[in-house]
């Protein structure tokens, strides 16, 4: 399957009214999760790596501070953000995530 080609800037600006929870960090997206501890943590992981295994497209997922969740999301192959960032990022948002915040 062709691989999706790169965002412009437009489409990027448009595609992140769709995911309010991610900030724009470069040719990445980020979204910080605090979850209630660090079962809930490890939990979240898992339930993105499932998401990402069916995707075909993988974060970055720094666990760290005990219970938060840091999610990096950009398409390597590329080089930067494409359509299957943003579809991935709204997929993690569709989790029901055991949040503090
Ligand atoms: N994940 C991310 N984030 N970027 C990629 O370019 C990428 C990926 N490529 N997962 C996929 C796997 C590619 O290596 C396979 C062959 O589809």
């Amino acid at each position: 399957m062709a691989r999706p080609s790169l965002l412009d800037a437009e489409a990027i600006a448009a595609h992140m009214g769709d995911v309010p929870l991610w900030t724009q960090n470069g040719a990445t997206i980020e979204r910080e999760i605090p979850t209630s501890n660090f079962a809930a943590a490890i939990g979240l992981v898992n339930a993105v790596a499932i998401l990402a295994e069916q995707a075909d497209h993988h974060p970055d997922i720094l666990v760290y501070g005990w219970n938060k969740v840091r999610i990096t999301l950009s398409t390597h192959d590329q080089g930067g953000l494409t359509i299957l960032d943003f579809r991935l990022a709204k997929a993690i948002d569709a989790l029901s995530i055991n949040t503090l915040a």
